[in-house]
């Protein structure tokens, strides 16, 4: 008998829309939750530790214990380190994007017990900005070579690389399902607007794969003892941010003073753990950072603990993958937003994606409000998760759509900082 490949072409077709569809009605409206989860005063008691009434007590007394735990519990230690060496600085373009910016790759070595660490990251600056630039520190999904659309053949491609950016047609599928801008940041358009960008690829630092990561974590945390709770590769990559933080902050191209950490999903969650562990960062946009991200981890109706922890297993301290008691967690995610208090966050969801729990993490945010308080800040400004107000030291929008990153989260994101870091676009010269 002949296979009939018609019909074969209808099933699998079928299939095809079948999955898109699933897909989307996991990621469906996410909106303000029916009822807020009660969560516990912010400047209550937290175990032994007696309630925090100052500015100086929260970040003397408080800030640390919080740092603590979250190491302990949920993201494991982050490997302790000097500043990277920028061993190398190759110009790939002097006149990129129509002459607006000048286009670096820039070797990191950070020194470290055994091998140093080596990551690549590109520099991205406006050609046209008045004295220091602020600086935008954006991780990419696909390394740096596809970040720049894979025009310029001398730019690092990284040894690994997650299955959907190996192809071009892979990579194809990834921005058609996620957005334009999940393989890179619009680096024209933040040149234009007078931000320059850091981008570094993750998994140089450490792999996104279960297997594969498990060598780097380990040499990663190599010069600690037994007893510290080893790094997840949240904390990992959260040290890159910190890592390219060191190397913008030595540069007097950039503006030390107006850092701010950008990150997408899985690098929201380890751009604002960064923010919470590095004062450096002045600013952090967490887009659907979703669960041990911005969202509430235990309230979450999105991810849960126990889906994460049994899919990302090495994104945390073996601490949490392994303990059966992370139920009973006695912290979440709203301290570690309140860690960045009292600088500017910009949270971003969308309306299909109900993975990240845009409504909880909203919850989260409001519950960080009395830490603001203490340093005189209002916190959030708006009423509801859409109802956006950028001018709030915590704001947050909601886009249509599904998971990923769109222009429109770039838009928000340049707004938000142009009124925190007070940046106008700069003119070229008449
Ligand atoms: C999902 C994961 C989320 C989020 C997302 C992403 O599969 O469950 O926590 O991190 O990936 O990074 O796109």
């Amino acid at each position: 008998m002949r296979p009939d490949f018609k019909r074969i072409a209808y099933v699998l077709l079928a299939l095809g829309i079948i999955l898109w569809g699933v897909q989307f009605s996991l990621r469906a409206a996410p909106g303000a939750p029916k009822a807020p989860p009660e969560l516990p005063d912010v400047l209550g008691a937290f175990g032994d530790d007696a309630p925090v009434t100052t500015a100086e007590d929260w970040l003397a007394r408080r800030a640390p214990i919080l740092r603590g735990a979250f190491t302990r519990l949920i993201y494991g230690e982050q490997p302790k380190t000097v500043a990277p060496v920028v061993s190398a600085r190759r110009v790939i373009d002097e006149k990129a994007f129509k002459g607006l910016a000048r286009i670096e790759e820039w070797t990191l070595d950070v020194p470290l017990a055994h091998d140093p660490v080596r990551f690549h990251a590109l520099v991205v600056t406006p050609r046209h900005a008045k004295g220091p630039a602020p600086v935008v520190i954006a991780t990419n999904f696909c390394g740096n070579r596809a970040a720049l659309a894979g025009r310029y053949k001398t730019v690092d491609r990284p040894a690994w690389a997650p299955a959907r950016c190996r192809t071009p047609l892979q990579q194809w599928a990834a921005e058609t399902l996620h957005g334009d801008d999940i393989i890179a940041p619009p680096f024209a358009m933040l040149a234009k607007a007078g931000y320059a960008v850091i981008s570094f690829f993750p998994g140089e630092i450490v792999e996104d794969d279960r297997r594969l990561s498990q060598a780097s974590l380990i040499a990663l945390s190599a010069d600690m003892d037994e007893s510290q709770p080893r790094a997840g590769a949240l904390a990992a990559w959260a040290w890159g941010y910190s890592r390219a933080m060191d190397a913008a902050s030595a540069d007097p191209k950039f503006d030390a003073r107006r850092i701010a950490l950008w990150g997408h999903s899985r690098f929201g969650k380890a751009a604002l753990l960064a923010a919470a562990f590095d004062q450096r960062a002045a600013a952090v946009i967490a887009i659907q950072s979703g669960t041990f991200g911005a969202t509430l981890s235990q309230t979450t109706r999105g991810e849960s603990i126990d889906a994460i922890t049994r899919q990302f297993p090495y994104w945390f301290s073996p601490a949490l993958a392994e303990s059966a008691t992370r139920a009973e967690l006695p912290l979440d995610q709203h301290l570690l937003i309140a860690l960045i208090a009292p600088r500017p966050i910009l949270l971003g969801g969308a309306r299909m994606d109900r993975w990240s729990d845009a409504g909880n993490a909203f919850v989260a945010a409001e519950a960080a409000n009395p830490v603001y308080a203490l340093f005189d800040r209002e916190g959030v400004a708006q009423p509801t998760p859409s109802r956006t107000d950028l001018s709030g030291d915590i704001a947050m929008f909601i886009r249509p759509g599904g998971h990923g990153v769109r222009p429109r989260d770039w838009r928000e994101t340049i707004a938000f900082l142009n009124t925190h870091f007070q940046v106008e676009a700069p003119r070229p010269n008449p």
